[in-house]
């Protein structure tokens, strides 16, 4: 086999080669580089040594059931094609009975991870989430709850009249069991002021997130990317959840499970409407995965969400460093209401065929990644 180095075009990548190899932590100028360069194939090399370094050639995916307990929101991000405000025909909240009643069916049986990201509606308050939770758990406990933006956490406790603490105890002594890692969108604040007015900003999705991982709960991270950041934002993004990160590994904690790069989906949305921007591409989607591999050297997981990229380059991205494909997600909304041309949801045996075609070996997790061995 190739050596590293040998895989490499760009001469200016070589001493980060040197650094992956040697372990050591990549620098912001290195990310940068990571993003200029045209030698895509030598990043994903280097991002794939790493890969088979961590993880071999095991890839992860969960059976995942997605849905949202409200589409009404009070906040105004502009990509988002999800959002209905108060009035809105298509508002909606659902009761524990309507989630209960859906995860009854045919469709939603084996499902092992409820994941639920939603609006920011007034009219839910702690006691709704304590019912919700409780009875969701009491019916169905072999189900995982990963629920919570961490903008979405800060809302709800402080419509809620608790401290964000406060409103994780109780969340947490109802059965919420960890956090998706939407709600960062991109950090970079005066950017933020242009793609989602008014949302609370980094620092409050940082902070909750730490105090998540200080008591016990894990949670995932994101980026939306491919709309009108640039590649110094991205960088910026990423080493700020790194340097979250470290903080919450020297205090004894899990911190963040997996790390999910969200390529931006451009229908049907505000940013799409008052500004020109184009579909990501693929080696875009590619170099995304690469780069959080590289740069995001203390978060063991990277996933390749295929519902944002499609299937077949998500596969792909298994040899660019990511090492979980997320898994069935049905039912997925936000991301298909602002365009995804995805199926809405893959059955298991189509992910175990993307993983093992492309030389890997499937292994379905559940949200801890602790994996089940076939009966
Ligand atoms: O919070 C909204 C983003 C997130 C758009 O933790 C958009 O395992 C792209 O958080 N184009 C929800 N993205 C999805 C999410 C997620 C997905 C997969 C896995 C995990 C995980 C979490 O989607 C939102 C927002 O950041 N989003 N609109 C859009 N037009």
């Amino acid at each position: 086999m190739l050596s590293l180095h040998a895989r490499i075009r760009d001469p200016r990548l070589l001493p980060l080669a040197d650094k992956v190899l040697a372990g050591e932590r990549l620098s912001f100028d290195d990310g940068l580089l990571l993003y200029a360069t045209a030698d895509l194939t030598g990043v994903g090399a280097m991002a794939h040594q790493v890969r088979l370094q961590k993880h071999g050639r095991a890839t992860y995916y969960v059976k995942s059931r997605r849905l949202s307990y409200t589409n009404v929101c009070y906040t105004h991000c502009q990509f988002c094609a999800f959002q209905a405000k108060p009035g809105d025909p298509r508002a909606y909240a659902l009761s524990a009975e309507d989630i209960i009643q859906e995860l009854e069916k045919p469709e939603n049986t084996g499902v092992r991870e409820l994941h639920m990201t939603s609006g920011h509606n007034p009219k839910l308050k702690i006691d709704y989430f304590e019912d919700l939770f409780g009875k969701i758990k009491a019916r169905f406990p072999e189900i995982h709850l990963k629920v919570f933006t961490m903008i979405e956490m800060d809302y709800y406790a402080r419509i809620s009249g608790l401290s964000t603490d406060a409103f994780l105890d109780r969340c947490m002594a109802a059965g919420l069991e960890s956090c998706p890692g939407g709600g960062a969108e991109i950090f970079d604040e005066a950017l933020r002021e242009q793609i989602c007015i008014g949302k609370k900003d980094a620092q409050v999705w940082l902070d909750t997130a730490a105090l998540c991982h200080r008591k016990g709960l894990p949670t995932n991270c994101t980026m939306l990317y491919g709309h009108i950041e640039e590649a110094h934002h991205r960088v910026d993004h990423l080493l700020r959840l790194r340097a979250l990160q470290d903080q919450s590994h020297a205090a004894g904690f899990a911190g963040f499970l997996a790390y999910i790069p969200l390529a931006y989906q451009n229908e049907e949305n505000e940013l799409s409407a008052t500004h020109v921007i184009h579909e990501t591409t693929g080696t875009q989607d590619l170099r995304e995965i690469a780069v959080a591999r590289l740069l995001l050297d203390n978060i063991p997981h990277i996933k390749a969400y295929w519902v944002m990229i499609s299937p077949g380059l998500a596969q792909a991205g298994l040899s660019y460093g990511a090492d979980d494909l997320d898994g069935t997600v049905i039912a997925e909304e936000i991301a298909h209401l602002a365009g995804a041309k995805s199926p809405q949801g893959l059955p298991q045996r189509d992910l175990v065929r993307l993983i093992e075609e492309a030389g890997f070996q499937a292994l379905e997790r559940d949200n801890l990644y602790n994996v089940y061995t076939p009966a």
